[in-house]
């Protein structure tokens, strides 16, 4: 017989992790090995990290980095999002403007097939499908993706300009610790 964590309900997530202030990349690593220090979330990729123009907000806000990471989950996707958000206080987040720049924000793309309109969680992420700072990273970490109601992540990015999404070679998120 299998082990009972073993038998818990899984479900595949997809989250994006940026980050526009102070140490970037120090901060995605450090997002990522917290993100996974506790049970309930198992890493299954990350992405390449790429340097992106930042889209909304105000003028003259710096690059982004930006990542996206697999995993699975037997977590809810409300505990999920309190993760998330706990791992962004740890690292500074500052709640000032809406689209304003930030230490690190972690969205929640996809959770399994959980459809929610709630302004709190909205699932899957409302702006994924028109964002190529989400959608590159996704398709390296996934080709297979899918955008549950929107399609095949590749063909989703055949209607963008990748062009403010630039590959950072010299940057390789390492597995969480
Ligand atoms: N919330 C609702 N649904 C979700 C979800 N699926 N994942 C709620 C995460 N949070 C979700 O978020 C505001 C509220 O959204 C939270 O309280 C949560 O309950 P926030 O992180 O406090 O504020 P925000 O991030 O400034 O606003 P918002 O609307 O979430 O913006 P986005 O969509 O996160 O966009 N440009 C580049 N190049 N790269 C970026 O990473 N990121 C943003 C932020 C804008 N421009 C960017 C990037
Ligand atoms: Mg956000």
């Amino acid at each position: 017989m299998k082990p009972l964590a073993e038998m818990e309900p899984r479900m595949n997530v997809v989250l994006s992790l940026g980050s526009n202030l102070g140490r970037r990349f120090q901060t995605l690593q450090g997002a990522l090995d917290t993100l996974f220090d506790a049970p309930g979330l198992e890493f299954v990729a990350a992405s390449p990290v790429y340097e992106t123009d930042p889209v909304g907000g105000p003028d003259g806000q710096r690059p982004y980095l930006n990542a996206v990471v697999i995993a699975e989950t037997s977590l809810n996707p409300r505990a999920l999002l309190e993760r998330a958000q706990s791992v962004e206080n740890a690292f500074g987040r500052v709640r000032q403007e809406r689209w304003g720049p930030r230490t690190l924000d972690i969205d929640l793309i996809v959770v399994g097939d959980t459809v929610s309109d709630d302004p709190d969680l909205t699932l899957p992420h409302p702006l994924a499908h028109e964002r190529a700072f989400v959608l590159v990273p996704w398709s390296k970490a996934d080709p297979a993706g899918v955008l549950p109601g929107q399609g095949q992540v590749a063909d989703l990015l055949t209607d963008l300009d990748e062009s403010g999404v630039r590959l950072r070679a010299d940057l390789e998120l390492q597995r969480p610790d």
